[in-house]
């Protein structure tokens, strides 16, 4: 039987099959996965296929090639790797201004690895409700410089529970998409509003030190079924929203490749499934094998710009003739982007991608 790995707890994992049945699993044997040191041979994500044994116990004994993976950076010096799920269409990194503070330093490396691993990302600003009218003044001028890059961004707060709705199902629908980010921002709470039930444990934030409390400790997967209704009237609602690639014609939703859903009389019938990872906080993901004159690759910014400098292979570091750093002097790229390239940069003349 094909199945897909919806949790994994260190010792079993939970596959949800066709039937909609969830069954418990244990992996046979030992698996090695191609070019990969990793203390869990199967993430959340994995396809695998599983055999029922007779004593009742479920293997798993094969695990289909992913598409792609994330890892997490980890914390032992044994270099093995902890795979945080597979299979991904989206990563959503959540963050917040304020309570806790993210920085600027830690969203670019973010994307910068996502980017690494070929994963499209984008970025949920939560807790809007907290901030000050000066810190909302930050966040437009933040958002700002990450949407010129590209990347599309939501600002939002989990306690206006349309907002979420509103804002993220249009980016989520049809999609398996691994929320991400620091400890206590506020992701199993956005997924227990989209889910529309307290499904995800949720935790406080430190008073002491302004920080998440680790709450989450697993990676799992939850699927949620979005209704046509509420997808048509989503549609109707949101002139902007990317959903409108759809056209209405005579009543009718025609061409809608993104909702990829059947139109009968001017009806959504099939309900989209919408796939949230929800993740223990992170610090920062792994990023095995990046290489130092590959890190620029990933800030896409900064590799837009980096064809006209006068060397291909400049690094942008005080070479002559770099428009990389005339970009910033001249503020087409932020100061922050550099300074985070810069750091990765660092990193890995220590070793520290190797
Ligand atoms: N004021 C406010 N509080 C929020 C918001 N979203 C989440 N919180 C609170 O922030 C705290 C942490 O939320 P969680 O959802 O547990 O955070 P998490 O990102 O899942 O954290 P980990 O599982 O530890 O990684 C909880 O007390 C939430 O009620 C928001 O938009 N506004
Ligand atoms: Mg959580
Ligand atoms: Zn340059």
């Amino acid at each position: 039987m094909r199945g897909l790995v919806v949790k994994s707890t260190g010792s079993s994992y939970h596959v949800s099959l066709s039937s909609g049945d969830v069954i418990e699993c244990v992996v046979k044997g030992n698996f090695r996965i191609r070019g990969i040191r990793s203390t869990n041979p199967v993430a959340v994500g994995d396809y695998v296929q599983v055999e029922h044994q007779p004593d009742g116990t479920n293997w798993i004994t094969d695990i289909e090639d992913r598409k792609n993976y994330i890892i997490r950076r980890s914390t032992n010096l044994s270099k093995q790797s902890h795979i945080l799920a597979a299979n991904l269409d989206l990563v959503a990194l959540v963050v917040t201004l304020r309570h806790p503070t993210t920085s600027l330093t830690f969203i670019d490396r973010f994307l910068a690895t996502a980017e690494a691993y070929r994963v499209p990302a984008c970025l949920v600003f939560n807790k809007t409700d907290l901030l000050t009218d000066d810190e909302q003044q930050e966040l437009r001028e933040v958002r700002d410089i990450y949407e010129r890059i590209g990347y599309t961004t939501v600002a939002l707060s989990a306690l206006d529970k349309q907002s979420v709705l509103t804002a993220m199902l249009p980016l989520l629908h049809g999609k398996v998409t691994l929320f991400s980010g620091n400890s206590g921002v506020g992701k199993s709470t956005l997924l227990n509003v989209l889910l529309g039930e307290d499904r995800a444990r949720t935790g406080s934030i430190s008073s002491a030190h302004d920080k998440g409390m680790h709450t989450t400790t697993f990676s799992e997967m939850y699927q949620i079924r979005v209704k046509g209704e509420e997808m048509k009237r989503l549609i109707t609602q949101l002139p902007d929203a990317p959903i409108l690639n759809a056209q209405i014609v005579n009543g009718q939703i025609v061409n809608a490749p993104i909702l990829n859903a059947q139109i009968v009389n001017a009806q959504i019938v099939n309900a989209q499934i919408v796939n949230i990872i929800d993740t223990p906080g992170i610090k920062g993901f792994g990023s095995l094998d990046m290489q130092r004159e590959e890190i620029s690759h990933y800030f896409k910014d900064i590799f837009a710009v980096s064809r006209h400098c006068r060397f291909g292979n400049c690094t942008h570091t005080g070479e002559p003739g770099c428009a990389v750093v005339r970009a910033v002097e001249e503020g087409s790229i932020a100061a922050s982007r550099f300074n985070s390239y810069l750091s990765m940069l660092g990193d890995a003349e220590e070793g520290k991608y190797r």
